[in-house]
């Protein structure tokens, strides 16, 4: 008897959307085994283009398909999810200031968090991939009471990938050589991509590169990339969100090949990040639930730049908690 899993995406008529509907059907998502029932969550506007998407799923007849449900109201599409991809955001429009920008998201993400707490799967895994990501899973998961906090994550795994690019580009290796690199803080150009205990072929990478390469070069190119792939494609990242989304949750289902890799998850006060904020850390996957690898050493170099990402967390929780999102 083959296993199924329903997934729900938001946001499934946008370009992210597109990137990943087809790949999640094929089966790259959950494993060649597992069968997919798809729901697809959009605002009223987009639900006849979501249906477009889901006409194009049919006509890959992917075996693995089971099912395609479009919707605009969140009970329905959560309903018995097993993995949610919240991908569906208020973007930042021309003016508008970023508690307008909070206010927005939070009246997404708020309602979308009690949806799951009502509807989904007890299990249900949650992986935030609308910005600002961070802190619209700690809306949700505020809003989900009855579901452990763990169960809601955001995505650091695309700047993961950046970092690994990076790295095996300049040191001319695969990325699949480069072990222990991690992500911390927020999903945004504060974020910092640490190498302190980074490998490659088993090779501290630090001792195979300048430092002033790290910070001239590695970190800001990997913090801003979003906005070199904005320049160049005239469009945000889709396709590279898209497969980091997919290798996020693969990994966190089935198990991932690397001694840890990133996401934003709950802290639980782990290398002083204050307890609750949704933060990325170094995190392996361990019986299909992430954990933070414990024990690293932490360089005064790496202290000061994961302590200024996370106060930008705190503040961007201070103006949630001010406005009544949490
Ligand atoms: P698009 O604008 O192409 O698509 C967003 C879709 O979400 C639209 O179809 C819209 O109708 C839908 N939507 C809006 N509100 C909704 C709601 N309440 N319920 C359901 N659907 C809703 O954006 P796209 O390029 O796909 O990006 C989506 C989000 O990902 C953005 O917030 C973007 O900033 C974020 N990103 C996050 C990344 C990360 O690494 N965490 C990287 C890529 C991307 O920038």
């Amino acid at each position: 008897e083959p296993q199924k899993s329903t997934v729900t995406i938001t946001g499934a008529a946008g370009q992210i959307g597109y990137a990943l509907l087809f790949r999640i059907a094929s089966g790259a998502m959950l494993g060649p085994t597992t069968r997919v029932r798809l729901r697809l969550l959009e605002i009223p506007a987009a639900v006849h283009a979501a249906e477009g998407t889901a006409l194009e799923l049919d006509d890959c007849a992917f075996p693995l398909l089971d099912s395609i449900d479009v919707t605009d109201r969140a009970e329905e599409a959560f309903d018995g999810a097993d993995v949610a991809l919240l991908v569906g955001a208020r973007p930042r429009a021309a003016g508008m200031e970023r508690a307008d920008l909070l206010a927005a998201n939070g009246s997404i993400f708020g309602p979308q968090g009690r949806a799951i707490n009502d509807h989904a799967a007890d299990d249900i895994r949650v992986l935030v991939v609308g910005n600002p990501a961070n802190t619209n899973a700690l809306i949700a998961a505020a809003h989900a009471p009855d579901v452990p906090a763990e169960r809601f994550t955001a995505m650091t795994r695309l700047d993961h990938n950046r970092g690994l690019a990076q790295l095996a580009a300049k040191l001319g290796c695969r990325t699949s050589e480069i072990d222990g690199l991690t992500i911390w803080g927020n999903h945004s150009a504060t974020q910092y991509p640490d190498i302190t205990h980074a490998t490659a072929g088993g090779q501290p990478i630090a001792s195979l590169v300048e430092q002033e390469w790290v910070e001239q070069e590695f970190i800001p190119r990997v913090a801003r990339r979003g906005t070199e792939i904005i320049e160049a494609r005239g469009a945000s990242s889709a396709a590279s969100a898209a497969s980091a989304a997919i290798d996020q949750v693969h990994d966190w289902v089935l198990g991932g090949d690397a001694s840890w890799t990133s996401a934003g998850v709950v802290s639980d006060g782990s290398y002083g990040v204050p307890k609750g904020l949704v933060s990325s850390f170094p995190v392996r996957s361990i019986e299909g639930g992430w954990e933070i690898v414990p024990g690293l050493e932490v360089p005064e170099f790496s202290k000061v730049r994961i302590e200024a990402s996370v106060k930008e967390l705190e503040q961007e929780r201070e103006s949630v908690r001010t406005l009544g999102l949490i």
